[in-house]
């Protein structure tokens, strides 16, 4: 168990600082396991935590107490409150006040009505207005485009926090006025929407009163005051990481969304669809994302967010990782945007302090506003507009060949009841276009067959929404399939187990196949084999009467007709110890019912395939162990030197029968290799081919 995680069980305590002493912020180290416990026991107010140190806010008392406990500490800032203005003129240096605000963003509304819009959208418990100011073309319009959420503030004493939204809106409006391309772009193609202080109650207190101070300011009516604000979200509210005690710094609220403030922000989100947004804290340099809630919750859009988080530190060079894992916080913010309307949600803590000195503000905005950018640009193609599965290769040479494409329009609404046409070529000529039909999410059509046997075709899609807007798909280049001559056929006489394992490596090739399932088909006649090319068949974990009578004679009737065929299965040379069948047609003798070992390396026409079996289906239990008899060679051995697999060739075919089954070959790529390496070549002859397609119509052939 991590330290970091026996520090985070014990927040309860962490959180109940005192509030008006001078406070110090000490690095006290922990360079053992007890020591990391002993300062969880403690009252101090953790800030940042590492394996070896913990970063701490503690006042005379506090580190007293540390002192008297055997703890070492360095100073790193002596008095917090010391280096913040004593604000009585609403002027807070370089920082923002409430007042400041809400003049500037009324200014740009005036200057920029055709970009900027400010909206109140709601009241504190001190009457104060909660402001929202959105940057788009046509701003009064809501607009069916990517929109993102910016909130700063939630915790008062964070007054770095509003500074990057106020730095991104100045950023959007100089880049408009001076035509810079991007930022003209993103504004004319996102809902950009930014709430500077969430808690302003606690901003006007924080600057004027008490500058430690981090929650809002409801009057808990026991004497105490304020809830955080980040505490009160309704995901999973009140669970770990939240006081029920009205005094602690960590205060959930007497109930999810009590808060004025909080209800305006749910109310707002609700409203808006964001795609994304960034709820800025500070500090510790981190990028978050959910859940909060609890440990290792899981989060099935895990790799996006750590994708797009790691993507914007690289303009922070914070430190990007899951929320919980920092220490688990139940009711904050980004786990009910996310949980609950599906938001991809961050919270950055800003900085080294909860407010840097003042130089350093530009230096923290300006890479900060850089990774908003990236995010706001990334919120249009996060979800790709068109999922498509590609058409694949068949030996069909008649067509149609129908296609199907899903629109995500719950993430691209401008797509909704889009134009949808496909465009393909069959080599030489150019592009035809065909118009797919369908409703606003499921669009279908049938690109036209009636070609010759090796045609390939090439096609990519566009999909044209109402505003002119397009996605194609993909994004680059064209797919392609092929009619092909080569007719594949896998039997499957296992009731239809395991099928995924080969159909799955068939279109990891791109080849086309037709299936057999014995248990609903009826085992097939030479006759109907003899259509194929190729064949596999396969038995899956039967174990008794593995290959029925009749199926030995109609694989023998292949056999004789010319074709390539691999059997395979996890005891198909159980039951066949003393029949002909498998000496004469097989080429092969069982030996054992258990190799001993998993790893297999081709020899001879295999050459080069090396795998571990059982790595799929987890069926071979007893790989067959087998040797050569009759015309057959060995050609694959496990890594004990036993032999796994034999391989006939007779003037008309080729036979590979192995001593276990395929879906037991431990990846995809695998599966597909030995296939390719067995039928990949052309083995018969162009005359042999004609024969078995003479009066065949390379369709519905069963
Ligand atoms: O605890 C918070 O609300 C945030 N940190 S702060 O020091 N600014 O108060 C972090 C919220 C993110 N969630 C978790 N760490 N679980
Ligand atoms: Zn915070």
């Amino acid at each position: 168990m991590s330290r970091i995680f026996l520090l985070a069980i014990l927040m309860a305590f962490v959180f109940s600082i005192s509030v008006f002493a001078q406070q110090s912020v000490v690095i006290v180290k922990t360079p053992d396991y007890e020591s990391s416990m002993a300062l969880g026991k403690t009252d101090v107010y953790i800030v940042d935590a590492e394996k070896e140190w913990v970063e701490v806010v503690a006042d005379k008392a506090q580190l007293a107490d540390l002192s008297s406990k055997g703890f070492s500490y360095t100073v790193k800032n002596k008095n917090i409150s010391d280096q913040i203005h004593k604000i009585t003129d609403d002027n807070a240096g370089r920082y923002h006040t409430n007042l400041e605000v809400k003049g500037e963003l009324y200014a740009y509304q005036k200057k920029y009505p055709e970009i900027v819009k400010v909206e109140i959208i709601g009241k504190t418990w001190e009457n104060r207005p909660i402001i929202a100011v959105k940057i788009s073309d046509n701003v009064q319009v809501d607009e069916q485009e990517p929109a993102i959420l910016i909130m700063g503030l939630h915790h008062a004493r964070e007054w770095i926090s509003t500074e990057v939204p106020m730095y991104l809106v100045d950023t959007l409006i100089e880049g408009y006025e001076s035509g810079d391309e991007r930022l003209t772009n993103l504004i004319n193609n996102r809902e950009i929407w930014c709430i500077p202080v969430v808690s302003p109650d606690g901003l006007e207190y924080s600057q004027k009163n008490y500058k430690m101070w981090r929650k809002n300011r409801r009057d808990n009516g026991d004497g105490k005051f304020g809830v955080d604000p980040n505490r009160n979200y309704g995901h999973h509210w009140g669970e770990a990481g939240a006081s029920s005690n009205t005094g602690s710094d960590t205060y959930r609220g007497p109930s999810a969304f009590s808060e004025p403030c909080i209800q305006a922000v749910r109310d707002f989100a609700i409203k808006h669809k964001f795609t994304s947004s960034v709820s800025f804290h500070s500090y510790s340099q981190l990028i978050l994302w959910p859940y909060s809630y609890a440990y290792n919750v899981p989060n099935p859009l895990t790799p996006i967010f750590k994708d797009l988080a790691e993507n914007m530190a690289i303009f922070t060079k914070y430190k990007a990782q899951n929320s919980a894992d920092l220490y688990p916080a139940s009711g904050e913010c980004d786990d009910y945007l996310y949980g609950d309307l599906g938001i991809l949600a961050f919270t950055f803590e800003l900085g080294r302090s909860f407010v840097p000195s003042e130089t350093l503000v530009d230096g923290i905005c300006e890479k900060n506003v850089k990774a908003l950018l990236y995010l706001i640009e990334r919120s249009g193609n996060i979800f790709p507009v068109i999922s498509h599965e590609k058409v694949a290769s068949t030996n069909n040479y008649t067509g149609p060949y129908p296609t199907s494409l899903n629109i995500d329009t719950e993430h691209n609404p401008s797509f909704e009841n889009c134009n949808v046409k496909l465009f393909y070529t069959t080599g030489s000529s150019s592009y035809k276009e065909l118009k797919l039909s369908g409703n606003s999410d499921h669009y279908v059509g049938n690109i036209p067959g009636d070609v010759d046997y090796g045609t390939e075709y090439s096609y990519y899609i566009v999909a044209t929404a109402k505003s002119g807007e397009t996605a194609r798909f993909p994004k680059q280049g064209e797919l392609k399939f092929k009619i092909e001559k080569a007719l594949r056929l896998i039997v499957s006489d296992n009731g239809g187990k395991y099928i995924d394992y080969y159909t799955e490596a068939f279109d990891k090739l791109g080849w086309g196949y037709t299936v057999i399932d014995t248990s609903t088909k009826g085992i097939p006649t030479a006759s109907t084999l003899k259509n194929y090319t190729d064949i596999v068949w396969f038995t899956g974990d039967d174990s008794s009467n593995t290959l029925k009578v009749a199926e030995r004679s109609a694989i023998e009737g292949y056999i004789q007709s010319g074709g390539n065929i691999i059997i395979s299965g996890q005891d198909i040379g159980y039951n066949i110890k003393n029949e002909s069948f498998y000496k004469n047609v097989m080429g092969a003798k069982f030996k054992n019912d258990k190799s001993g070992s998993y790893t297999v390396k081709g020899l001879d026409i295999l050459e080069g395939l090396e795998f571990s079996i059982d790595g799929g289906a987890g069926n071979q239990k007893y790989p067959e162990d087998i040797t050569t008899a009759g015309p057959g060679k060995l050609v694959m051995k496990y890594a004990n030197g036993k032999g796994a697999a034999t391989y006939v060739k007779t003037d008309k075919s080729n036979l590979l029968y192995l001593g276990f089954g395929i879906e037991g070959i431990s990846t995809i790529e695998n599966r597909a290799k030995l296939l390719q390496t067995f039928l990949g070549e052309n083995k018969l002859s162009t005359e042999q081919k004609a024969l078995i397609l003479a009066g065949f119509d390379g369709n519905n052939i069963i």
